[in-house]
């Protein structure tokens, strides 16, 4: 009977936690995720076969024994972008399932995730100095001026006014995988779909002309 109480006690303090925590990063009234699309962020749906394979192929230099998963030495220990710190922030927030590892298709939605989140948030950077001020998003992020206010609180995750590499992504991403399928599902339903529109064009002659 006190293990039940506990069990349902756990449950409780959880499903609390969640809730104050998802409302503090998301805008009032807003959705979460949903500050992604006023930003015109396209997720999977805005990279073609070329681009999923360039990631695959990336996949493949850090993945040194083959196994089709980047463990935490091969990702953290021995790689070499940025500082171990960082690489680490990104292997937890690359591994979806949270079974210690970052599979291809974990990998490949985290690169699109992120790497889109860079290109739209550093084109803001008007000045180009590599920071963006709050004022240069609320000009930039989108035609909602008083929502660009609001996003803004909720990356810039150290209150500084400024936004830098990496700290806006940890938000983003969570935003870009929030209520979705897995990392697995995503990025095999983007492929499915981009095979199966290449299949129907006429000819690959053809399709270089619709280019
Ligand atoms: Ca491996
Ligand atoms: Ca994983
Ligand atoms: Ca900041």
């Amino acid at each position: 009977m006190n293990t039940l109480r506990l069990l349902t006690h756990s449950i409780f303090m959880f499903l609390v936690l969640h809730a104050t925590y998802a409302k503090s990063i998301r805008p009032e009234g807003f959705k979460l995720g949903s500050p992604l699309d006023p930003l015109g962020a396209k997720m999977e749906t805005g990279v073609d076969l070329q681009k999923i394979e360039g990631y695959s192929r990336f996949f493949d230099f850090t993945d040194k024994d083959n196994d089709g998963k980047h463990s935490k030495v091969e990702y953290v220990d021995n790689g070499n972008y940025l500082n171990p710190q960082s690489r680490a922030g990104i292997f937890n927030v690359s591994d979806n399932d949270r079974d210690g590892f970052v599979s291809r298709a974990e990998y490949i939605l985290n690169r699109i995730i992120t790497d889109e989140a860079k290109t739209i948030v550093q084109a803001m950077d008007a000045n180009k100095d590599g920071k963006v001020e709050r004022s240069e998003f609320i000009k930039h992020a989108m035609p909602d001026k008083k929502l660009a206010a609001q996003v803004f609180i909720d990356l810039d995750t150290d209150r500084n006014g400024i936004l830098q590499i990496p700290e806006y992504l940890k938000v983003w991403g969570m935003w870009a995988r929030y209520d979705r399928p897995s990392a697995d599902k995503r990025i095999s339903a983007r492929k499915a779909e981009l095979e199966k529109s290449n299949q129907a064009k006429p000819s690959s002659r053809g399709a270089q002309y619709l280019k």
